[in-house]
């Protein structure tokens, strides 16, 4: 595979081999099965011994330029693509783990990877614990003699806690444990954990990767050695597939990356810091602050802190509810990474499955709220959350006023 010098090329360039008649753009093979020319050559394609398509849930050519370029961009030796970021999440864990072994995830994932590693995966014998990854001290102390693997986000979604990628390296490798990473978050254009010596990185390409709402995908990248078994064993007979089409979106996506990383994170960084500024904001969580704990790993692991911050305001969970519902330009939806800035109560959708406690745990409370920034213009963003902090801080006014009246 070609190597580029800059991700901003690679986004563009990375993987495409041009066809016969030239076309600029990737050639969509929307097609479910590939033709043999003999028999002989679909037996030895079957057998490894040939090169070239067979069915599309085992590979398919526009699919394979999307797994090559992510494969570049993550400087990984091989890529596969999943129909979902679930599916992507569940295969990279099901290709390191069986019946008897354990894994040690951190507090505060996605909630159906909670859901998944919490509720799904005892009914096949694989035990976790869920640890906070800030404390490398207890994240040793509940590696067991038959933990196999270590499982984190960073920053994680919702509260963007930042965990250290070389200090938890370097307890795997002490211990012999696999690390798997989703960096959905950040993309490769702003964190590259294989290069900090992490085995597997996850994405849900549903999000930054493809960037406009329209598709879900995921993707796992690795070495060879590890990516074997996720493509052989568990794509193929688990059979969380991709569609061509999907994957054609995702690269014409991809083309935009590193402008829409780029304008995510400002536009992301302005938000924060109007908020933290605002007398009615009790808590703004995202790492590009300095305020951040996890700040010290800016420079360190991730080039910038991306599109995605969370905050509390002073007024509790009734008040969070009033400021979702009077934001105008962020539509109220699940999701991240698209054009459109969205804002999601995590309590009640993103992190439903987690049960009260758990959640509490995580660090995840009642009157959190995300925000999503999209790529509108700065000016018309930071409006539309001084009109809904606005309208708030009236309609605490007028309630204050009328609880008075009555006493
Ligand atoms: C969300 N997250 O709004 P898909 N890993 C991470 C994720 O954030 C997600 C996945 C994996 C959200 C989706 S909630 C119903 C909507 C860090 C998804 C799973 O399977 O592609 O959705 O990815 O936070």
């Amino acid at each position: 595979m070609a190597a580029f010098k800059h991700q901003s090329t690679c986004v563009i360039h990375g993987g495409h081999e041009r066809c016969a008649p030239g076309s600029l753009s990737t050639p969509l093979y929307q097609s479910a099965t590939f033709v043999f020319p003999n028999c002989e050559s679909g037996g030895a394609r079957f057998a490894g011994e040939e090169s070239g398509p067979i069915y599309t849930r085992l590979g398919n050519p526009t699919t394979d330029e999307f797994e090559r370029r992510m494969a570049l961009l993550e400087g990984a030796e091989d890529a596969v693509a999943f129909g979902s970021g679930m599916g992507a999440v569940s295969g990279a864990l099901l290709s390191q783990l069986a019946s008897g072994d354990h894994l040690v995830a951190a507090i505060g994932l996605y909630g159906c990877t909670h859901a998944l590693i919490s509720e799904q995966f005892p009914r096949f014998g694989i035990e976790s614990s869920s640890v906070d990854f800030t404390d490398i001290e207890a994240v040793e102390a509940a590696i067991r003699p038959n933990t196999r693997v270590l499982f984190l986000e960073t920053p994680v979604n919702p509260h963007l806690a930042v965990y250290d990628l070389d200090a938890i390296v370097a307890l795997a490798r002490r211990k012999g444990l696999i690390t798997i990473v989703d960096n959905t978050f950040m993309t490769p254009l702003l964190q590259q954990p294989l290069r900090h010596g992490v085995d597997l990185v996850i994405h849900s390409a549903t999000k930054y990767l493809n960037g406009h709402g329209d598709v879900i995908a995921g993707v796992v990248c690795g070495r060879r050695e590890l990516m074997e078994p996720v493509r052989m064993a568990i794509r193929k007979d688990f059979g969380a597939v991709l569609s061509p089409h999907d994957a054609w979106l995702i690269l014409r996506g991809l083309k935009t990356l590193a402008l829409r990383m780029e304008r995510h994170s400002d536009n992301a960084m302005a938000v924060a810091h109007y908020l933290e500024a605002h007398p009615q904001v009790a808590r703004v969580y995202y790492p590009g602050l300095p305020s951040h704990p996890g700040h010290r790993l800016l420079g360190r692991q991730m080039r910038a802190a991306g599109g995605v911050l969370a905050l509390e305001l002073h007024g509790g969970f009734e008040d969070a509810v009033r400021f979702v519902n009077q934001l105008k330009l962020f539509s109220i939806a699940v999701s991240l990474g698209d054009a459109e800035s969205l804002v999601q109560h995590p309590a009640s959708m993103t992190h439903s499955p987690y049960s009260a406690e758990d959640r509490a745990a995580a660090g995840i409370s009642d009157s959190m709220v995300r925000l999503a920034v999209g790529l509108e213009h700065i000016e018309d963003i930071l409006a539309d959350l001084k009109q809904a902090l606005a309208l708030c801080s009236e309609s605490q006014q007028s309630a204050r006023m009328a609880g008075e009246e009555s006493q």
